[in-house]
C-alpha cells in the first residue's frame, strides 16, 4: 500500500464506493436524507461550539473544564490530548482552517521528552491513534514522526517478564509502574502499534503489542473467560469478574478488528474462540430483552446484572463480526437504558432497573454502536434513534462553554468535565450518523476505540 503524501481532502478515502449493504440516502424514511443533511450540520454547529470554547478557555491543554472554565492537564503538562484526540474529526467535518491551525499547533509545540509517567493504555488509544489517523488523512510526516517518537517511548511499558504492559511509562527515563492492569489495557493495542510498524517498517511495535494480546488470550480459564484484573510479573489474575464493561471491553473489540485491519488469523481464532464463551455466559435475558452482564470467569456463574454506558459499544462489535441479529437485540436494550431518564446512566441493574452509578461522562458507545447498525443495516430506525439522543445530549450537556458531563442523569446536575473523547468519539459518530455515508468510506478503514479511522490493508 502506498500512503505517499496526499493533501488532506481525503480524496482516496471518499471515491471508495459504498457497498450496496450499506445505507444509502434514498433508504431512508424514519429520517429524511434532508433532515439528515441538517441533523449532519448541527452536529457540526455544537462540535464547534465546544471546539471554540476549548480554543479560548483553555488552547494547548489536555482538556478544558467546562463549568469552571478551566484548564486541565492529566500529568501536570499538557500532551494536547484534545487536539491530537479531535484532529481527524475536525478534518472529517471539513473544518479545514481549524484543523490547519490544530495541525501547526502539534507539529510545532507537542515534545514527548516528558519526564511523566503516562498510562500506556490510555496515551495509546488517544495520542498514538490520533496522530496515526490524522497522517493518513492529511500526509503530514511530521505526525508520523511524533507517532514513531511516541511508540518508542511507550515500548519499555512491555519489558515484563510474561510480555504483558505495566500500566504506566515514564516517557523520558522509560522506567515502568504498575503490575496490576487489567486485559483492555493490556490487549488494545495493536490497532495502534501494529499500523505504526506498518507505516514505519519497524516490526518491533505489531510484535510486541500482538504478544501483549495473545498473553492475555492464553491466559483466559478452563471454560475461556478472562477476568478483569491480571498481574503482569505473575500472569495471575488478581480479579475473577468478567464481562464486556471496562477493563475488558475492548479486549474484545481488538480481537475483530486486529482481523479486519491487518488480516491476522490468529486474531480471528482468538475472536471466535472468545465470542462463544461471551455469548454463552456473559448475554442475559430479562423480561424479553439482551443484556450482558458478569459472571465468574472460572465457573460462568452470573454475578451480577449490570450493564452500563460502557458495555454499549458491544452491538458495534457484534454487528460488525456479523451478529446483525443480536447486535440489534441488544441495541434495542441499550436505547432502552438510555431512555429511562432521557441520557444513559454509567451503570444500571437491568433486572431491577436501578441506577447503580449515575453519572454520564458524555461517553459515546451507544452513538458508536448506533452508527455501525446504521450502515450494515441501513435502516432508518438507527438515524431516528441518534436524533432522539442527540436531541437529549444537547439539552442536558450543553452549557455556555462547551459540553459537560452530568454528576447525575436523574437530577441533570453537570460535572466540570468534557474529555477529549467527546471531540474524538462522540460528536464523530454522531456526525458519521447523519452525513452522506461516501464522507467516509467505512469498508476501508477500521475505527480504534477511541473512534481514530486506520487504513485496512486487506479489505473483505
Ligand atoms: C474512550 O477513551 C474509549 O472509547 C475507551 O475504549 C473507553 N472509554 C472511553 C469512552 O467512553
Amino acid at each position: 500500500m502506498q500512503y505517499g503524501c496526499r493533501v488532506w481532502a481525503l480524496s482516496l478515502w471518499i471515491t471508495v464506493a459504498t457497498p450496496t449493504v450499506f445505507a444509502t440516502e434514498s433508504a431512508l424514511t424514519g429520517v429524511d436524507a434532508k433532515e439528515a443533511r441538517q441533523l449532519a450540520t448541527r452536529v457540526r454547529e455544537e462540535f464547534l461550539q465546544a471546539w471554540r470554547n476549548y480554543e479560548s478557555l483553555a488552547w494547548g491543554h489536555d482538556e478544558l473544564q467546562p463549568l469552571s472554565k478551566t484548564p486541565r492537564d492529566w500529568y501536570g503538562q499538557s500532551l494536547l490530548m484534545t487536539p491530537v484526540d479531535a484532529l481527524d474529526t475536525l478534518m472529517l467535518m471539513g473544518l479545514k482552517d481549524e484543523a490547519d491551525k490544530t495541525r501547526k499547533l502539534i507539529d510545532t509545540q507537542l515534545s514527548f521528552d516528558r519526564d511523566v509517567y503516562v498510562k500506556n493504555f490510555e496515551i495509546t488509544i488517544r495520542m498514538l491513534g490520533g496522530l496515526l489517523s490524522a497522517y493518513e488523512l492529511s500526509g503530514d510526516s511530521r505526525l508520523l514522526a511524533l507517532a514513531q517518537d511516541l511508540g518508542k517511548r511507550l515500548l519499555p511499558a512491555f519489558n515484563s517478564p510474561t510480555g504483558l504492559p505495566y500500566q504506566y511509562v515514564n516517557l523520558h527515563t522509560g522506567k515502568v509502574r504498575g503490575a496490576a492492569t487489567n486485559p483492555a489495557e493490556t490487549g488494545s493495542l495493536l490497532l495502534e502499534f501494529g499500523t505504526l510498524s506498518k507505516l514505519t517498517g519497524e516490526r518491533v511495535y505489531f510484535d510486541k503489542a500482538k504478544r501483549a494480546l495473545v498473553e492475555t488470550h492464553r491466559r483466559r480459564s478452563d471454560i475461556g473467560l478472562v477476568g478483569d484484573g491480571i498481574d503482569v510479573e505473575t500472569g495471575k489474575w488478581i480479579s475473577t469478574d468478567s464481562h464486556i464493561s471496562g477493563g475488558i471491553d475492548s479486549y474484545y473489540e481488538y480481537l475483530w478488528k486486529c482481523w479486519k485491519l491487518f488480516g491476522d488469523k490468529d486474531c480471528l481464532n482468538m475472536w471466535n474462540d472468545s465470542i462463544v464463551v461471551v455469548d454463552k455466559y456473559l448475554a442475559d435475558s430479562a423480561n424479553g430483552e439482551l443484556w450482558y452482564g458478569h459472571s465468574d470467569m472460572n465457573t460462568g456463574k452470573r454475578t451480577s446484572t449490570q450493564y452500563g454506558a460502557l458495555d454499549a459499544f458491544f452491538p458495534a462489535v457484534l454487528a460488525f463480526a456479523g451478529q446483525l441479529d443480536r447486535a440489534r437485540r441488544l441495541q434495542d436494550s441499550s436505547f432502552k437504558m438510555w431512555n429511562l431518564y432521557g441520557v444513559e446512566p454509567e451503570v444500571l441493574d437491568y433486572r431491577s432497573k436501578r441506577v447503580k452509578d449515575p453519572t454520564y461522562a458524555l461517553r459515546p458507545e451507544i452513538v458508536e454502536s448506533t452508527y455501525y447498525l446504521y450502515r450494515l443495516t441501513g435502516q432508518p430506525l438507527y438515524r431516528s434513534m441518534g436524533r432522539s439522543m442527540f436531541t437529549s445530549f444537547v439539552k442536558y450537556c450543553r452549557t455556555g462553554n462547551g459540553y459537560a458531563a452530568l454528576q447525575s442523569v436523574i437530577t441533570k446536575e453537570r460535572k466540570d468535565e468534557m474529555q477529549s473523547f467527546v471531540f474524538a468519539e462522540t460528536f464523530k459518530y454522531f456526525y458519521l450518523l447523519f452525513a452522506p455515508p461516501a464522507t467516509l468510506a467505512f469498508d476501508r478503514i477500521v475505527f480504534n476505540t477511541e473512534a481514530h479511522p486506520l487504513r485496512r490493508i486487506v479489505t473483505r
